[in-house]
């Protein structure tokens, strides 16, 4: 609720964040909940429900976190919830095959042509952890190219250089990972066709898998120019290497067949998570028969996990991806939404003259404090006004808009989010704009 100076109160939130500190690293579970970069006490969330989330002082904020991506449909969408709730009823979890497993990987391969097998595992970093492997082993090389600023889960391959927390925590090569791994991963430059080539030529027939975000959310959003992700592919091609879109945060979110399908360059592996768990813990690899074939128990490479593909967390996403497949005008309805709230955000800037620039593809989009004209690199992400972006942060949060904290990450909106929540953020937007 609000207090007497029109700021939110989070009294409950502070006393709550004390003791979680007392027994939880940081007070979280995640690092980048934790609010620490904006100098600020995180709202402890005690419901959602379509656009907004509840705070346990009871201050309601319309929503743009959308638990970092999964909710396309809303909070506590009913069929959603009914999903769960009926299979819950039938037991949470066999540890065997069951029909909906099936029925799962059907849909995705339906929405995802490039799709031949999938495999279902418990988050991001399972999926692009072992699409790696997968790619190691199919090839039999050992190298993998990354990008400075995309981020692909907390596996230690990946944490060199990697993006959102890692980087807002500033902790690009994070203590524990092993040296020698560290030395099988190589950083190019999003966006610069030109640092991979140089890779390629360097490192040619050693190179097993290329993996990137084909459009980025880990340093904000960036969408890659035609010639990059072109190019990328037709390097891969060329050697011999495998090429992974990591479509964790992309994938159903920026069109009914992901970024592939948008972008229309077709990778080999393909790794998801987010919302094909409909909130629930799920991740997903899958791609050409003949690479997913070299997975056990069929091929070598081994890759397993208790609750894969467990019933509640396929009931809640494949509820979720019908939804979205079956709706018509799902995707056009959420393109108006979020053109919207691009639009108004802009005419703020324009307004305030505050310098920013806001990248968007579909339902997500970052503001960057930028003073470029453009954000298309990773040294453009860095170049932005981080003071600016705090401060815009906190006024957001003061007065009920929920937004990631931390400038390399990206927003989302959802199918729920009506034309008054939208005004109402381009209201509080801004307000925090002309504060700054
Ligand atoms: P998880 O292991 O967190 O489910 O997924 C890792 C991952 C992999 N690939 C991409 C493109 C991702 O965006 C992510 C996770 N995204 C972050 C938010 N930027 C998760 C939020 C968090 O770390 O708490």
């Amino acid at each position: 609720m609000m207090n007497n100076k029109g700021n939110t109160t989070r009294e409950a939130s502070s006393f709550a964040f004390a003791e979680a500190q007392k027994h939880i690293p940081g007070g979280v579970n995640s690092p980048v909940r934790s609010y620490k970069n904006v100098d600020a006490t995180p709202p402890f969330i005690a419901s959602a429900s379509g656009s907004k989330v509840t705070d346990i002082d009871g201050n309601e904020y319309i929503d743009y976190v959308a638990t970092w991506g999964p909710a396309i449909l809303g909070h506590a969408h009913p069929e959603v919830v009914k999903a769960i709730s009926d299979a819950a009823a039938n037991g949470a979890s066999f540890g065997a095959p069951t029909l909906i497993e099936t029925e799962m990987a059907q849909q995705i391969k339906k929405m995802v042509p490039s799709i031949d097998l999938v495999r279902m595992v418990n988050s991001g970093t399972e999926a692009t952890m072992s699409a790696l492997r997968l790619a190691r082993g199919y090839t039999d090389r050992e190298l993998v190219i990354k990008f400075e600023g995309c981020y692909h889960g907390h596996h230690d391959s990946f944490l060199i250089k990697a993006g959102s927390g890692a980087l807002t925590f500033g902790t690009p090569d994070s203590p524990g990972v092993v040296k020698g791994i560290g030395q099988s991963t190589l950083n190019a430059q999003y966006n610069d066709i030109e640092t991979v080539k140089q890779l390629f030529e360097k490192y040619s027939d050693n190179i097993a898998a290329v993996i990137l975000e084909p459009i980025t959310g880990n340093m904000g959003v960036i969408k890659p120019s035609k010639e990059f992700i072109q190019g990328v592919r037709n390097l891969c091609t060329q050697y011999g290497a495998v090429l992974i879109f990591d479509e964790v945060m992309t994938g159903f979110r920026v069109s009914k067949g992901s970024a592939q399908g948008l972008l229309g360059v077709t990778p080999d592996l393909t790794t998801f998570g987010k919302i094909i768990g409909g909130g629930l813990p799920v991740g997903a690899f899958g791609g050409k028969k003949e690479i997913m074939e070299k997975l056990a128990p069929v091929g070598p490479v081994y890759q397993a996990g208790t609750l894969s593909g467990n019933p509640l967390a396929m009931a809640a996403g494949l509820t979720t991806l019908r939804i979205l497949d079956e709706t018509e005008g799902f995707y056009e309805k959420i393109e108006e939404k979020s053109a919207r709230l691009e639009k108004g955000l802009q005419d703020a800037l324009n307004e305030t003259g505050i310098p920013g620039v806001i990248n968007r593809v579909g339902s997500m989009f970052t503001l960057f404090f930028s003073n470029d004209e453009a954000v298309s690199s990773f040294a453009d992400v860095s170049n932005c006004n981080m003071a600016h972006f705090n401060k815009y942060f906190m006024s957001a949060l003061n007065n009920g808009i929920y937004l990631a904290p931390s400038q390399y990450e990206a927003g989302f909106v959802s199918i729920a989010h009506s034309n008054e929540d939208i005004d109402q953020t381009i209201d509080v937007a801004r307000k925090g704009l002309k504060a700054l």
